[in-house]
Order: structure tokens, then C-alpha cells, then sequence
């Protein structure tokens, strides 16, 4: 009787392996139309296999939107683009170059200066970490920071009107502080008692004592 059983069961399994080749079906080429059968997708042929015509919305394709959303972005897009040009000066030669009133060993010097302003190391300095850094460095001073003096300085730097400093930007400011180019008369009295001011001078005695030590 069990003798019996383990015959079938292997028959079983056998005449399962051999309906494997019956039950075989070839890998679909829906886009041919020609292979369809109950799993090719009713969303491109119907029930014959005839490819069905479907809307672009049918499909998602909602070319309005689409063109929607790219024309809201173009004027972003080209925003961001600038931003990134302007975020490459630290690393480019020319701004060595266009900066050459200071050795480079000076020119990388302020752009510590620049990196400890900007707190989230995009490149850039917008006007809260412009503020944020300033109250922090004056904290350490015992000084108190005139948040509308600072935000004026930083308004009159930004040229371009969008909200932060590049490098060069804050390059010139350094040059205003210095005396290396004689600040407008506009921004002459607000820099010259700003806490800007106080640390660039502070930065750089940082850096004729690290000279002093070489
Ligand atoms: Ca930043």
C-alpha cells in the first residue's frame, strides 16, 4: 500500500514536469500586438488583441500640466543657475585675480572669514546667517549687534537684489573695510561702526598672529 502511494506521487511529479511544456507560454512582445493573451495589458489592447487608442490624459501624460509646471520653474530655473555660477567664484582663479590687491594667502584668509558667515556651507550668505554669525561673534565680545545697521550693509552688498552674498560681494565689503576702495558715502558711516566691521579686524589680527607664529 505505501509502495503504492510513492508510485503515484512520483507519476505525479512527472506528468507536472512534462505539462510544464504544454503550459509553456512565450515571453510577451505586447507592442506587437500579436502575442496577446489574458495578462497583456488592457490598458494598450483590448480583448482581441487589437492595440486600443488611448488619450494622453488615458495614459497620464498631461502635456498642459507639464507644460504648465516647466513655465512656472523657467524664471527658477534660471535664478538657480546664476546662484550656482556665482556659488563657483571661492574655487575659481579669477576671483584671485580680480581680488590680486591682497595675496592669495590674505584672499583665502577672508574666505574663512566668509565660511564662518556662511553657517550652511552653500556658498552663499544669506541675511540671517549674515545676522546670526554677527551676534554670535559680538555674544563672544560683549557688544550688541544693530540688527538694522547689519541689515542695511548687507541690502546695499546685495546688487542683485535676491536675498544673499557671493563671494565677491562680500570680497568688496572687505575692501570697503580695509580702505582698499573707499566706501560709498551711503554705506561709509553705517560700516565704519558695524559689527561687520569689528570682525574683518578681528579676523585679521587672527591672522597676523597666525603669521606672527610662522
Ligand atoms: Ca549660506
Amino acid at each position: 500500500m505505501y509502495e503504492e502511494e510513492e508510485e503515484q506521487t512520483l507519476w505525479t511529479k512527472i506528468a507536472y514536469f512534462l505539462g510544464y511544456f504544454w503550459r509553456y507560454e512565450s515571453p510577451l512582445q505586447p507592442e506587437s500586438a500579436y502575442t496577446f493573451n489574458d495578462d497583456c495589458n488592457e490598458l494598450e489592447f483590448d480583448c482581441i488583441g487589437n492595440p486600443v487608442a488611448r488619450t494622453a490624459e488615458e495614459l497620464g501624460i498631461i502635456t498642459e500640466w507639464e507644460n504648465g509646471a516647466d513655465n512656472v520653474m523657467d524664471e527658477e530655473i534660471v535664478k538657480r543657475h546664476e546662484v550656482n555660477v556665482r556659488r563657483e567664484y571661492e574655487k575659481k582663479e579669477s576671483t584671485f585675480t580680480e581680488f590680486n590687491c591682497w595675496s592669495k594667502r590674505h584672499v583665502m584668509h577672508l574666505l574663512n572669514g566668509f565660511s564662518i558667515l556662511d553657517e550652511n556651507d552653500d556658498m552663499i550668505i544669506d541675511s540671517q546667517e549674515f545676522i546670526n554669525a554677527l551676534i554670535h561673534f559680538e555674544d563672544n565680545e560683549d557688544n550688541l549687534v544693530d540688527e538694522m545697521k547689519e541689515s542695511k550693509i548687507f541690502n546695499f552688498m546685495d546688487k542683485n537684489n535676491d536675498g544673499f552674498l557671493d563671494v565677491k560681494q562680500f570680497l568688496t565689503l572687505c575692501q570697503y573695510v580695509e580702505g582698499i576702495q573707499q566706501a560709498p558715502a551711503s554705506l561709509a558711516a553705517d560700516l565704519a561702526s558695524s559689527s561687520f566691521q569689528r570682525y574683518i579686524v578681528a579676523h585679521n589680527l587672527l591672522a597676523n598672529t597666525d603669521a606672527s607664529k610662522i
